[in-house]
């Protein structure tokens, strides 16, 4: 079963990365992707939260994405306000290989709601966005290698993805023009996304199809929930530069409240998109306490991205490369890269890969001889999604990703030698 699944991907990957090659060199030049004339006409009215940029150029928080990348979402006016409407929510069986393996079926979905409207000389907007992912309970779903957070307040998950909460991003925004090129803007969020790492995995065409969350989500972009976050940036021409005070504190295992806010911890971002394809982001935070579980250690993270998209006749394509850097206070500096693509042809076939190294120095629990040791683990991940249907704006799919895990020998008795996982899901994306 596995094996079959696993050529079935391969095949397909390969049949469509040599098709989209084609389409390519029929095309010498690649044109826009194609938005409809009535969304055209929308789109000019259509203006982005924090500067006099594309819309599209905004990802979650106050992060960056590449110009070209397509609309996602549904949108419509209201009076003076203009409303976006977005989400998806999957389905999965979840088939996590080796000693340390698990089996689950659970749902992971995410809505979000967005308005803004003119306010005196600026834009005046908010953010919402829910999931349902604690319907999952308090330890989430089987993954391996995976840490962070906790389900019980007492231990540590590991080889398991926490749910997110709730409410994901609750937040207002103000944008005021100081000239035809630059800005100011401040956001505020209970919870929110601090200016910290590139955009959140879920919210990044490169990642946003694939149903694992990132082995390096504590890396990168775990502070995308964030109870208490106040931003201000600045935006001259196509840079950016923000800071964050946020509470460093990651959200507890109860995923259903609201938590209390604190703005204990500090975070800076530079943005650049220097063409409509590339966008590149370098960040630091200062978390204080991020960890219930060690509430004596400090982080420092240091991340750097660079997003790449590529619209073309049939489709479009992603991608992302991305560093980060813990450093704990006391305790291990750690470090993660990530690499991940997307590639959508008609608006039918996805397919999608990831490739992660990460230093992770909690793999074994408390009392284990090997607690605490450092193991630099990779894992890859590629996959592919169907989408049979289309209803109005609502998609209709079903889609599967195979992991391998490579480790090092002294994780074998643990893990048993490099395994293997796999996830089934049916979708539905807005
Ligand atoms: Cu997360």
């Amino acid at each position: 079963m596995q094996k079959f699944i696993l050529l079935l991907l391969i095949t397909f990957f390969f049949q469509n990365v040599s098709a989209n090659a084609q389409h390519e060199q029929m095309n010498h030049e690649p044109t826009q992707p194609s938005h409809g004339s009535s969304h055209q006409g929308m789109r000019k009215q259509m203006k982005a939260l924090y500067g006099s940029y594309p819309m599209t150029r905004e990802s979650s928080g106050t992060s960056w994405q590449p110009d070209s990348s397509p609309h996602e979402g549904l949108h419509f006016m209201k009076d003076d306000w203009m409303f976006m409407i977005h989400g998806f929510a999957n389905v999965i069986y979840d088939h996590q290989g080796g000693d340390r393996g698990d089996k689950k079926t659970f749902s992971e979905s995410m809505f979000m709601f967005m308005g803004q409207r003119d306010f005196h000389a600026g834009t005046l907007g908010f953010r919402s966005m829910f999931s349902l992912d604690p319907l999952q309970g308090k330890d989430g779903y089987p993954l391996l290698l995976q840490t962070g957070e906790t389900a019980d307040g007492i231990s540590p998950l590991i080889d398991r993805q926490h749910p997110h909460d709730l409410f994901m991003e609750l937040a207002m925004t103000y944008s005021l023009p100081l000239s035809d090129q630059s800005s100011i803007f401040g956001y505020v969020g209970l919870p929110g996304e601090p200016a910290l790492g590139p955009p959140a995995f879920m919210h990044r065409l490169s990642g946003m199809d694939n149903p694992e969350a990132p082995i390096s989500h504590h890396w990168l972009d775990s502070t995308h929930i964030t109870y208490g976050v106040t931003t201000l940036g600045y935006i001259w021409n196509n840079f950016k530069i923000e800071g964050s005070a946020f509470r460093g504190r990651e959200p507890d295992e109860d995923r259903w409240d609201i938590e209390g806010p604190e703005l204990d911890s500090y975070a800076t971002r530079l943005s650049y998109n220097p063409t409509e394809n590339w966008s590149f982001q370098a960040s630091y935070g200062d978390i204080d306490s991020p960890e219930q579980l060690h509430s004596d250690v400090d982080t420092q993270r240091y991340t750097a991205s660079a997003a790449y998209n590529k619209p073309f006749e049939h489709g479009n394509w992603q991608m992302m490369l991305a560093w980060g850097r813990n450093n704990n206070e006391p305790g291990h500096h750690l470090n993660a890269f990530l690499w991940e693509s997307s590639i959508q042809l008609k608006k039918m076939h996805t397919f999608f890969t990831r490739f992660e190294r990460t230093e992770k120095d909690e793999l074994f629990p408390e009392g284990d001889p090997l607690e605490g040791e450092v193991f630099k683990v990779n894992k890859s991940t590629l996959g592919y999604v169907y989408d049979f249907s289309k209803w109005k704006q609502m998609k209709w799919g079903i889609g599967a990703s195979y992991s391998w895990h490579f480790l090092p020998n002294e994780l074998d008795p643990a893990y048993g030698k490099d395994p293997e996982s796999f996830m089934i899901f049916a979708r539905i994306k807005l």
